[in-house]
């Protein structure tokens, strides 16, 4: 995250890290964010993922404040199998979804509490009016061009464009889908950075914390006048619960 402010995992108790073993290191790397949205489900950016990933080399990570240390709280999972989205298009990044299922002997995987517990999804036809704050997290970069992750996870306050404005003449040209939408600080501080895609956009809607973006891209972090892009999730609860429903815990 870039600008924002050094958080604690209570704050953002759906924020996962997603790491990917590394076979000739011997060693887990962190790969994206995710976000938990059931006890076995967590959803993330394809673009995260390659083809040639086996679900057996990730492990998602939640309850941690920092990144490396292992914390009494923290729950951590293998996972059984993901889905990238069918339509996925790794040129412009549209249809930028994916779905882990975690695994489990049980039937349960995260149990909740103070440091892990879902997020709510929307409904399909939810529609926040523009500008309105919400939140995004994660332990990815700083700046767009530090070396490291942030040893902690951070969150940062961004408001929802309107679709109008969110274009490619913001976005150096690239092209923007109505599967997308921009959030921003217009005057370019808080803002994701590399490391947080596939994490939260969540917006306050009835009382609930309600996961309205995946972080997806941008054109760099926190440059004035560049809003961040995001997955639109009110246009994937239909995949997001056939795939769950085609393959129960
Ligand atoms: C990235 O590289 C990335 N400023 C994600 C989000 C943003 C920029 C880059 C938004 O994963």
């Amino acid at each position: 995250i870039f600008g924002g402010r050094q958080s604690d995992i209570k704050d953002q108790p759906w924020q996962a890290a997603i790491n990917v073993f590394h076979a000739r290191r011997k060693m887990h790397f962190h790969r994206c964010g995710g976000v938990l949205i059931d006890s076995c489900w967590v959803l993330s950016a394809a673009h995260c993922f390659e083809a040639k990933d086996k679900a057996e080399k990730l492990e998602v990570i939640l309850g941690r404040t920092f990144r490396k240390e292992n914390s009494s709280s923290e729950q951590i999972f293998k996972v059984e199998k993901y889905w990238m989205h069918e339509k996925f298009d790794n040129e412009s990044f549209d249809n930028d979804i994916a779905l882990l299922k975690l695994k489990t002997d049980i039937g349960i995987c995260a149990i909740n509490s103070p440091e892990v517990f879902p997020v709510c999804l929307p409904k399909p036809d939810l529609k926040l009016p523009s500008w309105t704050q919400c939140e995004i997290s994660g332990y990815g970069r700083e700046r767009e061009f530090s070396a490291e992750y942030s040893e902690r996870v951070k969150r940062g306050y961004v408001r929802l464009w309107p679709n109008e404005r969110c274009v490619p003449g913001v976005l150096s040209g690239r092209l923007v889908t109505s599967n997308m939408l921009c959030a921003g600080d217009t005057r370019g501080l808080d803002d994701a950075c590399k490391g947080d895609s596939g994490g939260p956009l969540v917006c306050q809607h009835n009382n609930s914390m309600t996961l309205m973006g995946v972080i997806s891209w941008g054109d760099g972090c926190g440059q004035r006048d560049k809003p961040g892009v995001y997955t639109r999730v009110t246009n994937y609860i239909s995949w997001i619960n056939e795939k769950m429903k085609a393959s129960p815990v």
